[in-house]
């Protein structure tokens, strides 16, 4: 009897619990006066991310009629897969995706598809079999950014030869693949380039740190750090200092993102060459969400206007004047 009493109040209280969590929920998810998106997030792994999570949150605010509801993968795809899951479970009405690689999302896709969900895209692409799984995309042209930089480097060197260490992103994304084919352009188009070591700091300050510190313990001799990031810049940077060389005059660093601590390192002449990567996509897809309230198409595909910054010609004042 006593037995039965217990069980009968865990069920109870279990069938309570799960009511008030599906209420909760249902009353969030389904709540008339607010548009509901799904935010899948790559993770928190450099400035530029932290820059490009706060202007989604300030956009797509309860002020301006959102409820967002934001998943960090810690870059991870099997964590975006659920989080999408989630987000077509919970009846959002967008989801918006930031990849953390190109391929392996057709499935995940159609789903969101047949759920009616549409699925808008920011900052890197992805490869799909059919394109229709996917709304539109807002993001960077990362080759064009990687070819400026060469521009900048075959400018300043002119016929010198360099020795370039090479520090890319995450293999597979897009940000990677676009500046590296950036690099390759200029290996392939200037003989007097050599690419003395290529390898993957994950975006993350460590490990473009760790990454320069073995090549200097290895006696890897190099002019140029082309790091596909401000923070694995940052890395470089300590650990060039804390090898006695100094950036800007040894070495010379050449970095992307431009967000605001690397302008500052610009500045200091520190960093050479910096060239945008426009994180504030939150207004973007804002813009596109009320298109599609309103019926019309946005594009498939647009590309944010960026620009360069040369320590020789950067200012306190247009570091001021930037928005992140
Ligand atoms: O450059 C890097 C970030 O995909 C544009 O990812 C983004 C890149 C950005 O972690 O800092």
């Amino acid at each position: 009897m006593k037995k039965f009493l217990m069980l009968t109040l865990v069920l109870m209280m279990g069938l309570l619990l799960c009511g008030c969590t599906d209420s909760r929920e249902a009353a969030d998810v389904e709540n008339e006066d607010f548009i509901v998106v799904g935010f899948s997030q790559v993770g928190a792994e450099s400035d530029w991310r932290v820059a490009n999570t706060l202007s989604m949150q300030q956009a797509l605010s309860e002020k301006n009629g959102y409820k967002l509801i934001i998943d960090d993968a810690q870059n991870k795809q099997e964590r975006q897969i659920t989080a999408i899951r989630n987000f077509i479970q919970q009846e959002v009405d967008y989801i918006v995706l930031a990849p953390t690689t190109e391929t392996g999302w057709d499935t995940v896709l159609a789903e969101a598809k047949a759920a009616g969900i549409p699925v808008i895209l920011v900052d890197r692409m992805i490869k799909v079999k059919d394109e229709e799984l996917f709304t539109c995309w807002v993001g960077s042209d990362f080759y064009l950014e990687g070819k400026k930089a060469v521009e900048w480097m075959e400018e300043y060197f002119g016929d010198r030869e360099i020795r370039i260490l090479h520090l890319q992103g995450n293999y597979g994304t897009t940000a990677q693949l676009g500046r590296t084919k950036g690099l390759d352009d200029g290996l392939a188009n200037n003989p007097g380039w050599t690419l003395v070591h290529r390898q993957s700091g994950e975006f993350v300050q460590g490990k473009g740190q760790e990454l320069v510190e073995e090549c200097i313990a290895g006696g890897i001799q190099f002019d140029v750090v082309y790091s596909e990031n401000d923070n694995m810049a940052y890395g470089a940077i300590d650990a060039l200092k804390a090898a006695g060389l100094t950036p800007g005059e040894d070495v010379f660093v050449v970095s992307f993102d431009a967000s605001h601590n690397a302008l500052q390192l610009t500045l200091a002449g520190e960093i050479s060459f910096d060239v945008e990567c426009n994180p504030l996509h939150g207004p973007r897809v804002e813009d596109i969400i009320q298109r599609l309230e309103k019926g019309s198409t946005p594009p498939k595909y647009t590309y944010v206007d960026e620009t360069a910054f040369d320590s020789e010609t950067i200012t306190q004042e247009m570091i001021d004047q930037r928005e992140y």
